[in-house]
């Protein structure tokens, strides 16, 4: 199978090939996986307990139950649920670390961050109940941070953050099914509580448990998406380019990998420090310089700061392959370890920053809130000094990078359409939806996996939405995807949106200013940031007085790989939404858990997965759906 669909992906591949050098990369490692486990494909080993691995035979001849009597149903159900709670707990941990750093920054204790959006920490405030009235920002903040640590343990009372950002008749449902978390950790806690040995052993009531810990995860991204905002600043449309051809040659180049802005963002603000860029000159690098991002820290710094995109997930690796990555920081989430190996084979750093997350073979600088910019300039030295050590005859820097035009926060959607029709923002795209100038909205999130070539199944989605007038949004390595082929610009919309939603992009484009269409792709930004599109979600159905499993909206995960997506896309079922996966994680091993998840579910939820490998088939199912759900709404279909 071919690697990749992205062409500066495939110039680096054949480069270090041709080179004669031998790096076993992701797709390799894959190959050599190869036949993978037929029960772990299925989902029906278990190791919850001492006395397994427990298997189950899928053709019913050899052993139906684990020691315990477990049954593939049981079994599927927990491993479902397993995910959701693995995915949930590093959500949690992106979202308290960026609690506990506004707390610390509003205390005085982490000077190098502050309060850098009022009006969102106002907006946030009204969300979590603080008073706002004769307080300093920093106060304001204070209290938010406090109350957003506080939607972590076990609360008396169902989540702020769940509460004010859903509609009500959502909170109806949940409350009805017990879904409804009073606690992000505790909700993921009960997850492992309830699946370990003799606990929960019927299977709905396992995958109920699941969709509750989903809630959670809901809850944690928006609280990251929120408090980063305030920290960082609400993003709005911003110009840079993506794909490797963003590395330079003559610059020291730094490569930004893993999720939390904490660091990232930091970075960017040290890196423009003179003093920095006069040595990296005197090293030799005119270019000064270069920060780069890779996955969703990248997604961070594109859409606040218009830093460029090198490459996404599945091909972290090639970045280093370029020969020109004088050091790689990373923090936590979707760091392949196998960079540690890649880089030794260069002149390039692996540097780890958080005390969770650090990889043999790499050198640690300890990040800590208080000391930020200082650690951040240690580390930029510390390229620098590498720099040095680049040998320039092994630079292979592909020449493709296309321009993208990123960074459509909620509020920067509002902002402009608020142009279009000022005292009723929605106006124009609600209007737009009746007519069927847009048939629907299709949210592309997720990752690249070495089990698609990757990009394949989102560019094949992607043209057959768009050309049947889906507005796209986007966060993560979708996000990424698109950047990197050049479909986050104007120019994509012309070529490929069908004529009611060219029309659409063109005439919001226009009046917001940016002086041609909106990009066929509009960037919401990280993982997390998938909050951002229910915001949006939650306001069109306020505003046609439905709940949201009534809106013509659906979403995809072509090419997933991690947990968070498996909790991403549970919690996106349960909003209501026809979600597609293009992997098919291992639930098959159980007709009831699969069969409850792509069909049954519908009935209390309103959404449901769609497991479909081929692209243009998941395209006609999701189309399928926004169809459906405009005929239900009285719409023509
Ligand atoms: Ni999302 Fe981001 Fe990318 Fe997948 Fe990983 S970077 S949090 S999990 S691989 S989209
Ligand atoms: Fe086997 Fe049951 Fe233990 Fe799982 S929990 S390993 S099925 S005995």
């Amino acid at each position: 199978m071919e690697q990749s669909k992205d062409r500066a992906v495939m110039v680096v591949i054949d480069g270090v090939k041709k080179a004669g050098y031998r790096f076993p990369l992701a797709w390799e490692r894959y190959e050599a996986q190869l036949p993978q486990c037929s029960f772990g494909e299925l989902g029906l080993c278990c190791r919850h307990c001492l006395q397994g691995p427990c298997r189950i035979d899928p053709f019913g001849d050899g052993p139906q139950h684990g020691v315990c009597g477990a049954t593939a149903d049981v079994m599927v159900a927990r491993g479902v649920a397993r995910a959701v709670a693995a995915g949930a707990a590093s959500h949690a941990g992106h979202a308290k670390h960026v609690a506990h750093t506004l707390l610390r920054a509003a205390r005085g204790e982490a000077k190098d961050y502050f309060v850098k959006d009022t009006a969102k920490l106002q907006a946030v405030a009204r969300k979590a109940g603080v008073a706002t009235e004769d307080k300093t920002p920093e106060a304001i903040a204070l209290e938010v941070a406090e109350k957003a640590l506080a939607e972590f343990s076990e609360r008396e009372a169902p989540l702020a953050w769940t509460l004010s950002t859903l509609p009500e008749q959502r909170i109806v449902i949940f409350k009805k099914l017990g879904v409804l978390p009073y606690g992000v950790d505790s909700a993921i806690s009960e997850v492992m509580h309830r699946t370990t040995y003799g606990v929960d052993a019927e299977p709905l009531n396992i995958l109920l448990g699941a969709v509750k810990c989903a809630i959670a995860d809901y809850t944690a991204c928006h609280i990251a998406t929120d408090l980063s905002d305030i920290l960082f600043g609400t993003p709005g449309p911003v110009s840079a380019r993506a794909n490797l051809g963003v590395i330079k040659r003559d610059a020291v180049n730094i490569a930004l990998h893993g999720h939390n802005p904490l660091l990232s963002d930091i970075m960017v603000q040290v890196a423009r420090e003179p003093e920095l860029l006069d040595r990296a000159r005197a090293a030799g690098a005119s270019g000064g310089i270069n920060l780069v991002g890779i996955c969703c820290t990248g997604n961070e710094v594109l859409m606040r700061h218009g830093v460029p995109l090198a490459t996404s997930s599945v091909s972290q690796e090639t970045a280093i392959l370029t020969g020109a990555v004088d050091a790689m920081v990373v923090d936590y989430q979707c760091v392949m370890p196998s960079l540690a190996s890649v880089a030794e084979c260069y002149h390039s750093k692996l540097i780890t920053t958080m005390p969770i997350a650090k990889i043999a073979g790499a050198q640690h600088f300890q990040f800590d809130e208080a000391s930020a910019k200082e650690t951040a300039r240690r580390i930029v030295e510390a390229a620098i000094e590498a720099f040095h050590r680049r040998d320039p005859a092994r630079v292979n820097i592909p020449d493709v990078s296309y321009s993208a035009v990123a960074g459509f926060s909620a509020e920067a959607i509002v902002g402009a359409l608020a142009r279009v029709s000022g005292e009723d923002p929605l106006k124009p795209l609600l209007d737009n939806i009746v007519s069927g100038n847009i048939a629907g909205v299709c949210l592309f999130a997720g990752c690249n996996t070495v089990k698609v070539t990757q990009d394949a199944n989102y560019l094949a989605m992607v043209r057959e939405l768009a050309r049947n007038n889906v507005l796209i949004l986007c966060t993560g390595c979708a996000a990424g995807t698109f950047a990197r082929h050049g479909l986050m610009r104007p120019e994509a919309t012309e070529e490929y949106a069908g004529p009611g939603l060219k029309g659409v992009l063109e005439a919001v484009g226009e009046v917001a200013g940016l002086g041609g269409p909106l990009p066929l792709v509009l960037h919401l930004g990280s993982c997390v940031d998938n909050s951002r599109a229910v915001d949006i979600a939650v306001a069109v159905a306020g505003k046609l007085g439905v709940d949201m499993d009534k809106l013509p909206v659906v979403a995809s995960a072509p090419e997933p790989v991690t947990e968070k997506a498996v909790a991403i896309g549970t919690w996106a079922v349960a909003l209501g939404i026809p979600t597609h996966v293009g992997v098919v994680p291992p639930i098959h091993g159980s007709r009831l858990v699969a069969g409850t998840l792509t069909a049954g579910i519908k009935e209390l939820f309103g959404g449901y997965f769609i497991a479909e490998s081929d692209p243009l088939k998941a395209a006609q199912a999701l189309l399928a759906a926004i169809k459906e759900r405009r005929r239900a709404l009285g719409l023509a279909a």
